[in-house]
């Protein structure tokens, strides 16, 4: 195989052994990489009903057939494992210099299995396995652990750790590196914590090996170049994601007081503008020409990267105006390991929970040292952190009062930084994304402003479906960076291009259609065998304040979510994947995917129809 080195490193930390294991052109070409590789991997190993905190759970660390090659933005890796925040198929995506070291060490994924007596840092080096005692370690904070850590590997070397919340098992702790690339929002940290992994250290010495190598340079040097030209570099270079501030509050989409708002009276203090004034530099992922990760220094005088989602989840959905406080709580944030999409949902639950006297701790909205010291209490599980390091559905089943109906999940996952209170489409582009509500994979809400806001049109539903193949389907699975297509229209025909020259197959995007839909099928057979007969169509549903509480400020004031217009949209997004009306995947759809195995296997757990 070309592109692919074709071997897995399964790592046993219940026995400190490891050893690497071939797998077949077969499953390259079915499932490509990434987010293919986890969901089939953890589909086949996992017993359903397993503890996700317990030594049987897996994390799968997956990279694609074009990592680490010189081609833009591609240096990410996808890291999945059963999530204790959901019960389900969890993942995240990471910028990374471990995603290029992995596949230089000659692997295409690491499968952590196992418990460790103790703490551990696993250091891979090419074959070279070792379980290093992480005593000196635990404890510390992701910025501190990696920083000992370059000290002894080098600036390049791969180092993937956790904070003190994956230690502790908060349910959304993530994965950090390179102080400010965060993933696995669905408490991939934790995962890692309950394994007594603090850190994965990956060093590689290989060379990858392409099936036209002289072609697959002479693109990367054309696309990079390519990105340059693009109209929309200059502005992006200045601001990266945190221009969509701004166009979030003038559409009315800025989550603001716990999703009760769309739009925020602070919003200018905290937008790219008032960014770009304070950025003191700008940090990215390897191989990539596009740096978004924007630095300034925060109310603490500490350096933190800011990016949309952090800022409108920390900063307009609990009410905090200010830039700077904004990236302090960040910056805590990225220090514990704590996704701050969750982490601002958790906040603005408690607060107006305490606003309506549900809980006995004063929370207030917008300030600063308070909420630093209850996200240390989260991560440290202290008190009423203890409670909300738990996510927003056990804190809400927990304290009752009707909160379930603003508690802002879906499956479990808080919702990130878009409010959906009249953006039908992308309510379900959060509904059905497969990890629970993330905007990775279908990001609707753009093209849904200029198509009308108003329709429930089956052209929307489609268009979910379209965006859910294209950045859930194939960009997880190449693990590619999705921006270089999205913010500057870099056309999606380079990565069919990049595929046949790293790989030498003739892929075209209808292929990569089918594998995306085979990936979202076997994520969806996941989540059904886990909650068996307790899956309901209920579970693709967005909560209830988007459909009971209308908007109370700003152009779109008196808006709301329509239930029965949204049961439509819904029925039609099943008929389109070819699932039933319950959300299941039929047998017919699964037999065209090539998952025959899989509909035999969930048969024991639920009824399949035709
Ligand atoms: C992603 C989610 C996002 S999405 C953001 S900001 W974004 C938050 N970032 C966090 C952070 O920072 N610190 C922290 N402690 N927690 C954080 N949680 C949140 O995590 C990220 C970029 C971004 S910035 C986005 S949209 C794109 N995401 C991609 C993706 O998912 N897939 C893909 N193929 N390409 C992508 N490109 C962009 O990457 P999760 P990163 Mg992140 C400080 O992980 O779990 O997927 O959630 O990966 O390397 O930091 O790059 O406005
Ligand atoms: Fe990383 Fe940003 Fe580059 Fe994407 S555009 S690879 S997130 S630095």
């Amino acid at each position: 195989m070309y592109g692919w080195n074709g071997l897995f490193l399964r790592v046993d930390l219940s026995k400190s052994k490891a050893h690497a294991n071939k797998y077949g052109a077969e499953m390259a070409e079915a499932f490509l990489g990434g987010r293919g590789f986890a969901a089939k991997i953890l589909w086949d190993e996992l017993k359903p009903g397993i503890d996700p905190l317990g030594p049987k759970n897996k994390l799968v660390f997956a990279t694609g057939p074009l990592t680490g090659f010189a081609l833009p933005s591609s240096s990410k890796l996808v890291v999945a494992a059963k999530s204790p925040l959901t019960g389900s198929y969890g993942d995240g995506n990471l910028g990374t210099f471990a995603a290029v070291q992995i596949r230089k060490a000659g692997y295409d994924a690491l499968i952590v299995e196992g418990k460790s007596k103790k703490p551990i840092v696993l250091l891979v080096q090419d074959k070279q396995i070792e379980f290093l005692d992480a005593k000196d370690l635990w404890g510390l904070d992701s910025f501190e652990t990696e920083s000992m850590l370059r000290r002894v590997y080098g600036s390049t070397a791969g180092v993937l750790s956790i904070g003190q919340a994956g230690e502790n098992l908060v349910k959304f702790a993530n994965i950090v590196c390179q102080e400010g690339r965060a993933g696995g929002r669905p408490g991939m940290g934790a995962v890692m914590g309950s394994k007594n992994l603090k850190a994965v250290v990956v060093i590689g010495s290989g060379d990858l090996s392409a099936a036209y190598p002289k072609e697959l340079k002479e693109l990367g040097a054309d696309a990079y170049r390519e990105i340059l030209t693009k109209p929309p570099y200059a502005f992006w270079k200045q601001q990266g994601t945190m221009m969509t501030i701004e166009w979030s509050q003038e559409n009315s989409v800025l989550p603001t007081y716990n999703y009760r708002e769309g739009v925020f009276d602070k919003a200018d203090a905290i937008g790219g503008f008032a960014m770009a004034k304070a950025k003191v530099s700008q940090r990215g992922c390897p191989n990539c020409n596009m740096i978004c990760g924007n630095v300034v220094k925060d109310s603490f005088g500490k350096e933190a990267e800011v990016d949309y989602e952090n800022v409108a989840m920390l900063g307009s959905n609990i009410g905090l105006g200010q830039l700077r406080r904004v990236a302090a709580l960040n910056r805590v944030a990225d220090e514990f390991g704590l996704d701050t999409i969750s982490l601002g949902n958790v906040l603005g639950f408690a607060m107006e929970a305490s606003e309506k006297g549900l809980i006995e701790e004063k929370v207030s909205w917008g300030k600063l040292r308070a909420t630093k010291s209850l996200i240390e209490d989260i991560a440290y599980r202290r008190g009423l952190g203890d409670m909300l390091a738990e996510g927003v559905r056990f804190s809400a089943e927990k304290i009752g009062g009707g909160s379930s109906r603003w508690a802002m999940h879906v499956k479990g996952l808080e919702i990130s930084g878009y409010d959906c209170h009249a953006a039908p489409a992308m309510a379900l582009a959060f509904a059905t994304s497969s990890i629970g509500a993330h905007h990775k994979d279908a990001w609707v809400i753009s093209w849904e402003m200029k198509v009308g806001r108003n329709s429930y049109s089956e052209e929307k539903v489609d268009k979910v479906i379209e965006l859910q193949r294209i950045r859930g389907g194939v960009f997880e699975a190449l693990t590619v960076c999705r921006f270089p297509w999205i913010e500057l229209g870099f056309e999606l025909e380079w990565y069919t291009k990049f595929l046949h020259a790293a790989t030498g197959l003739e892929i075209t995007w209808k292929d990569l259609n089918v594998i995306a839909d085979r990936i979202y099928a076997l994520i969806r057979c996941f989540w059904v065998r886990e909650f068996g007969k307790n899956w309901t169509r209920q579970m693709d549903v967005p909560p209830a304040r988007w459909f009971e509480e209308p908007l109370t400020k700003g152009a779109l004031k008196g808006s709301k979510l329509d239930k029965a217009k949204y049961d439509v949209m819904l029925s039609r997004y099943y008929c389109q994947r070819g699932w039933d009306e319950r959300g299941i995947p039929t047998k017919t759809t699964l037999r065209k995917l090539g998952l025959e195995n899989v509909a035999k296997r969930l048969r024991k757990r639920v009824k399949l129809y035709d």
